[in-house]
């Protein structure tokens, strides 16, 4: 058998072909390595539909890539080579090729960054880590956007973002004039039999074979397997994308914030999960997304707030994960200690809102930012939930979950557990929010237009006694002093009656 001059390893969230540790190789003297590990599906519990979407995209990127012409060892779970752990399957095949040297993209998460930083001296051997191109913006390039900066506002980093990509500019001016169209993106949507859903992809043999694997292995972990409808596939999750492009876009812009009773997806693209793993990309989609807009086929400010998501959010939220890791993870700026309740597990609650947004979490693996920032993020900020449990939770359950994009936006943007390194203010909103942004209120037990009480929307006095407990933290905040003065006219009685519903409703959690 020829000998095997480099290992090429590729994790499972580097499905492209134009991965830099491919890149760097040669298909007739390197060998490439991906595995199905039990380390990785279990170090948070991650859902059962996340697990199978991501075998499953694992074993066709296998196959895109014999296509190629690589030689690719492929370990399956159950397989008899199966060694547990990334470093132990290495080891294994270090021992079996005798490769000169390993070559590897960098990780997309410190835990697994630590590991790979380990292996020149455990395998006793060259270790080349790339760095990962499908970024547009290198962990240095973004440290040196922080240096002499007192803020790090995602806004000032996004706009160079659009002149460095060229994205949505006329010359060196936004097109349209303006930078960001926030703030024609709140509409309230109306249920409507014709809203688009997302392309539902039928599951091929292979497919099929790893759902009755997860089901198997990983029977007591949170979520349904079925029915599974994602893209496994480049060319299926490229097909979803451009019907997004077609169907969705046009109102994405418009209806992004807002949430209906019995509609998970409404106008989003629902790619995330393709776009994390690599099998989109994130420039070739924001190309996609502008030409559409500038074919007339989507107004501005879809396409605009789009953008915003791929190159400015996300690039951004990376920069600040590798800037403050490992410490960023333990950030409890309100010292919140109360336990996750299990209903984020169950979906038993008689909150209407939650109770949908943690069902369709179970259903799809899914719920869109809004969902996950003002409605089940919101309330665990709201209860003091213990922001750690909060990201493992978000960690576990969403398909496009890793850390380095879960983490800042759990951390920082919905919890402000980071004290506000990465948004202006707590998220924190009262009944009256979820309500103006969606149809939940009309069918709740709770009655969204009573502040305290039993048949109180719970959000209204945790709310008002959020404000109370933390006005030393938040209340030099001028976003936040108003809703403190608010708080403080209260009378006596009310302010008590807040202390005693909310104390009330989570003694019964
Ligand atoms: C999330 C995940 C899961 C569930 N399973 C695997 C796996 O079996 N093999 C693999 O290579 N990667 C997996 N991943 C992704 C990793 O846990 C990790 O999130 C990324 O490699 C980023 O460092
Ligand atoms: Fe949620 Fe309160 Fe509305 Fe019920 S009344 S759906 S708990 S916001």
């Amino acid at each position: 058998m020829a000998s095997v001059r480099n290992l090429i390893l590729v994790l499972g969230d580097q499905l492209s072909p134009s991965i830099s540790s491919l890149v760097a190789g040669d298909p007739k003297r390197d060998r490439v390595l991906l595995a199905e590990l039990h380390d990785e599906a279990i170090y948070v519990r991650h859902h059962k539909k996340k697990i199978a979407f991501l075998f499953s995209a694992m074993r066709h990127f296998a196959k895109e890539l014999r296509a190629l012409g690589w030689v690719v060892d492929y370990v399956t779970l159950d397989d008899p080579a199966h060694q547990g752990s990334f470093s132990a399957q290495v080891a294994h095949a270090v021992a079996e090729h005798r490769p000169e040297r390993i070559i590897v993209t960098e990780a997309g998460e410190w835990r697994v960054r630590q590991m790979l930083e380990q292996w020149p001296t455990k395998l006793s051997m060259p270790v080349d880590i790339l760095p990962d191109e499908r970024f547009l913006c290198s962990r240095e390039d973004f440290k040196a956007w922080t240096e002499g900066r007192k803020q790090l506002r995602m806004e000032y980093f996004y706009r160079e973002m659009r002149r460095r990509t060229g994205l949505l500019m006329d010359g060196d001016q936004p097109a349209g004039g303006k930078w960001n169209l926030d703030a024609q993106n709140r509409k309230a949507a109306d249920a409507d039999l014709f809203m688009p859903q997302p392309r539902a992809c039928a599951p091929d043999t292979v497919t099929q074979a790893v759902l009755a694997l997860v089901e198997a292995r990983f029977a007591d972990h949170f979520g349904d397997l079925e029915p599974f409808w994602f893209a496994v596939t480049r060319a299926d999750a490229e097909a979803a994308f451009r019907e997004f492009i077609d169907r969705a876009l046009p109102h994405f812009g418009d209806f992004q914030d807002a949430m209906l009773q019995g509609e998970s997806f409404l106008y989003h693209a629902v790619i995330a999960q393709y776009l994390n793993c690599g099998l989109l990309d994130p420039l070739r989609i924001c190309t996609e997304v502008e030409a559409a807009y500038r074919a007339g086929k989507a107004p501005l400010n879809a396409a605009e707030g789009f953008i915003r998501q791929v190159i400015g959010w996300r690039e951004y939220v990376r920069g600040i994960y590798w800037l403050e890791m490992p410490g960023y993870e333990r950030s409890n700026f309100f010292g919140h200690t109360r336990p996750l309740p299990a209903f984020y597990w169950t979906a038993d609650t008689d909150m209407a809102c939650v109770k949908a947004a943690v069902t369709q979490t179970r259903e799809q693996a899914y719920a869109h930012h809004i969902q996950r920032l003002m409605v089940t993020g919101n309330f665990a900020m709201l209860a003091g939930i213990d922001p750690h449990e909060v990201h493992e939770w978000y960690l576990a359950v969403y398909a496009d979950a890793y850390e380095w994009v879960e983490l800042p936006n759990t951390v920082g943007m919905s919890q402000f557990a980071d004290g506000g390194l990465l948004a202006s203010k707590p998220y924190a909103a009262s009944g009256a929010y979820i309500n103006r942004m969606s149809n939940y209120c009309g069918s709740c037990r709770y009655d969204v237009k009573q502040r305290t009480g039993a048949a109180a929307c719970p959000f209204n006095a945790l709310y008002w006694d959020f404000i109370a407990r933390h006005r030393d933290r938040i209340g030099n905040n001028p976003r936040m002093a108003q809703m403190v003065r608010t708080y403080d006219k209260f009378p006596a009685d009310e302010r008590q009656r807040i202390t005693d519903s909310a104390a009330q409703f989570l003694a019964s959690l």
